[in-house]
């Protein structure tokens, strides 16, 4: 009789335990920001890696070599002195990395609050043509940019929660804290190594405050949990130097599925939509397509695997996901996006 009692006992104090302890996919594939809220009084400090790499350029849906947007591709600013009516100068590849830390605090069970700061670093390789016409390569030169990216502060409102869904709103302001300024050295069609303010692509931040908004869905049932996430980020009127970013729109879904209780494996996939600049920095006048804000709109689907990893502690995940796009329509010339991996460490204090 007390024996039973006592595994009656046991029992119940282990399934209380199982319960209450989180499971590795209740947090989403890392690539997703914002997904998750904390109970009342939880801290949690974040630090993500991320890579991606660009390679090869696109018009629409059609594949361009750089002899074709040197020949072919009319320059934005033909007609102005030493400016030829073809591009000349074009990107061949695209890497970028971010170190980005975040820090998430409950002062309710309703609401999250969330700040994210990065370190960015750009590299851009680029071929120059010789003079205004004809598909002779001058050079090579590359390009790089380095510094703080923008900082963002978010309010994430519970607007759902049960034992198996839960759903949050986020809305946030993006502050300009990333240079638009940076410039470095190019090689001009010329056979000038001039230092000026580097394109649109390759400054650390939009120089606008941004509004961010979202929704976000998550729900589980057994070994498996899925959910949801629609992001925008619109910019607030025109930056000090004159012009404004695309407004970014991101919807996405994801699968996981426990492999245990410390493993989970994700399938996510992602549509993101950017839009050409509004206006123009007068200094950014290079014959090249990065420097032109109506070649700067993208439509481009992304699927991700990834795994998260939860310590035994419960207070200590890694995560990492890899992301290579499916679909990429863009108003091109553009650089193509190649693949990016996202690595993630979250302690829950
Ligand atoms: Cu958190």
């Amino acid at each position: 009789m007390i024996s039973s009692y006592m595994a009656l006992i046991f029992l119940m104090l282990f399934s209380i335990v199982s319960e209450a302890s989180p499971r590795p996919d209740s947090h989403a594939p890392i690539g997703v920001m914002g997904d998750h809220i904390h109970k009342k009084g939880e801290v949690m400090f974040s630090y993500r890696y991320m890579s991606m790499s660009m390679q090869g350029n696109r018009s629409g849906k059609l594949d361009l070599t750089p002899q074709e947007i040197a020949t072919g591709t009319p320059n934005l600013f033909a007609g102005q002195p030493m400016m030829p009516t073809t591009l000349r100068v074009v990107p061949t590849k695209m890497t970028m990395s971010m170190h980005m830390l975040g820090a998430m605090y409950a002062p309710s069970d309703q609401l999250t609050l969330m700040a994210m700061a990065n370190i960015v670093e750009k590299k851009m390789d680029h071929i120059t043509f010789m003079g205004g016409s004809g598909s002779n390569i001058l050079g090579n030169f590359s390009t790089n940019t380095k510094g703080f990216g923008d900082l963002s502060l978010s309010g994430l409102i519970r607007i759902l929660s049960s034992a198996n869904h839960n759903a949050h709103l986020t809305v946030g302001l993006s502050l300009p804290t990333g240079s638009i300024k940076k410039n470095d050295g190019i090689l001009t069609p010329m056979n000038m190594r001039p230092n000026v303010i580097l394109p649109y692509p390759m400054q650390l931040g939009s120089g606008t405050v941004d509004a961010i908004a979202g929704i976000t869905y998550s729900g589980s049932h057994g070994g498996l949990s899925w959910g949801g996430q629609t992001r925008s980020i619109l910019r607030l009127g025109n930056n000090s130097r004159g012009y404004s970013l695309g407004d970014e729109h991101t919807v996405q879904a994801w699968l996981s599925s426990l492999i245990n209780s410390q493993i989970s494996v994700s399938l996510r996939t992602a549509y993101f939509h950017r839009s050409n600049i509004k206006n123009i920095d007068s200094e950014i006048m290079l014959p090249v397509q990065s420097a032109d804000p109506n070649r700067q709109k993208i439509n481009r689907l992304d699927i991700g695997v990834g795994l998260n990893f939860i310590f035994p502690n419960n207070r200590n995940r890694l995560a990492i996901e890899y992301v290579i796009p499916m679909y990429q329509e863009l108003a091109g010339p553009q650089l193509k996006n190649d693949w990016g991996i996202t690595v993630g460490w979250q302690l829950l204090l």
